[in-house]
C-alpha cells in the first residue's frame, strides 16, 4: 500500500460560459508541493472541477486542505471543510461535516486522513453551508482503484475482471444558477428556494466548450475537457457523477451502456450474482455515481446529452449545455 500525500487550497475564481459571460466561484485548488512562500499566489484561481483525488484501495491518503481566502470577497471569513461523499466507515473528525468535525478557518491548515477500501467512483466537496458551497463549485472527482489492477497490470472498475476496460472518462454533472453567483460576487444574499438553473455543465463546462481540450487558454480555471476518444471494439468507462441539485438523464445515442457499479458499489446480488444491467440511458440523482461501460462502435462522432432538450442549451439561447461527443476513431 503507497501513501498518498495531496494539498488543496480553497478560495474563489471565475469561469467562462460559451454566451461570453463569466461567474464567480468558490473552489479549491492544487497547491501540493508549492513552496509555503509561493501559496499566496494561488488565491482567486479556485478550478471547477476541483482538483481529482485518485488512489488505490488500501492506500493511505493525507489531505491538507489551506484556506486561502476569497480575494473578491474579503468579507466573507466563510471556513471550509473536505468531504469524502460516498466513503462508508468515515469516522467524524475526518468527514468534512463542521457542525460534527474540524472546519478550516483563513490562513489555517488542517490534514484530512482517509483509507479507502472500496474501489468506486466518489465525489468531494465542501460541506461547511453545503447548499451555497457546493453550487460555488467546491466539488470535484474521486477515483479509487482496485488491487486487481496491480495484480494483472490491467484496468478494472472493480475487483472482477468482468468490469476491464482500456480508456476511462469523466462525465461530472452540475448545474450553474448564475443568480446565486452574481449576488454572492455582489455581497448580496440569495434566497435559495428561488435556485433555477440556466447553465447545464459537464465536467464544468457548457457544449461546445465541452470538447475544448483540457488546457485550452480560454478556460484556465475548468481544466477538464469531456471529449471521449477511443479506437474501434475498445471498452470505455465513463464514470457519471451528479452532484447538482438536480435529477438529470443522459443518453448515448447508438452506444448500450453497461452498468457495472452504483454509488461506488459493483452490481453484486446477495449471493454474489452479477446483476450489472444494460441501459440505453442513465437516469442519476443528486449525489450519486454510476459506472458504465461501453464498447466503441464503428468509427463516427456520437453525441451524449442530457434528455431534457431545454437541458441542451446555453440559458435557453444557444444549442450547448450537458452535451459532450464521443469520438470514435478506426485503428491506425
Ligand atoms: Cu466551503
Amino acid at each position: 500500500m503507497a501513501t498518498v500525500k495531496k494539498r488543496f487550497g480553497a478560495t474563489d475564481g471565475w469561469v467562462n460560459m460559451p454566451d461570453g459571460t463569466s461567474h464567480y466561484i468558490f473552489g479549491f485548488v492544487d497547491i501540493t508541493g508549492v513552496p509555503e512562500n509561493q501559496i499566496f499566489q494561488y488565491r482567486g484561481k479556485a478550478t471547477l472541477l476541483a482538483p481529482l483525488l485518485e488512489a488505490y484501495e488500501g492506500d493511505e491518503v493525507y489531505l491538507t486542505l489551506t484556506n486561502l481566502g476569497l480575494p473578491s470577497r474579503p468579507d466573507l471569513d466563510d471556513t471550509h471543510t473536505i468531504h469524502w461523499h460516498g466513503f462508508p466507515n468515515q469516522i467524524p473528525l475526518w468527514d468534512g461535516v463542521p457542525e460534527a468535525s474540524i472546519s478550516v478557518p483563513v490562513g489555517r491548515d488542517f490534514t484530512y486522513y482517509y483509507k479507502p477500501l472500496d474501489p468506486g467512483t466518489y465525489i468531494h466537496h465542501c460541506h461547511f453551508e453545503p447548499v451555497e458551497h457546493i453550487q460555488m463549485g467546491m466539488i470535484g472527482p474521486v477515483t479509487v482503484r482496485p488491487q486487481l489492477e496491480k495484480e494483472l497490470g490491467r484496468k478494472f472498475a472493480y475487483n472482477d475482471e468482468n468490469t476491464a476496460f482500456d480508456r476511462e472518462a469523466l462525465i461530472f454533472l452540475t448545474e450553474l444558477d448564475p443568480k446565486p453567483h452574481h449576488l454572492v460576487a455582489n455581497v448580496q444574499e440569495f434566497d435559495w428556494t428561488e435556485y433555477s438553473p440556466e447553465y447545464w455543465l459537464i465536467n464544468g463546462r457548457s457544449y461546445p466548450d465541452t470538447v475544448k481540450p483540457a488546457d485550452d487558454p480560454s478556460f484556465p480555471q475548468q481544466p477538464f475537457s469531456a471529449l471521449v476518444e477511443a479506437y474501434e471494439g475498445e471498452k470505455v468507462l465513463l464514470r457519471f457523477v451528479n452532484i447538482g441539485f438536480q435529477q438529470h438523464c443522459i443518453q448515448i445515442l447508438g452506444i448500450p451502456l453497461k452498468v457495472v457499479g452504483l454509488d461506488a458499489q459493483q452490481l453484486r446480488g446477495y449471493n454474489g450474482e452479477d446483476i450489472s444491467c444494460w441501459r440505453d440511458a442513465i437516469y442519476i440523482a443528486a449525489g450519486q455515481t454510476v459506472d458504465a461501460i461501453f464498447t466503441a462502435p464503428r468509427a463516427g462522432i456520437y453525441p451524449l446529452y442530457n434528455r431534457n432538450h431545454y437541458k441542451n442549451t446555453i440559458a435557453g439561447t444557444a444549442f450547448g449545455g450537458m452535451v459532450t461527443e464521443i469520438r470514435v476513431l478506426s485503428k491506425p
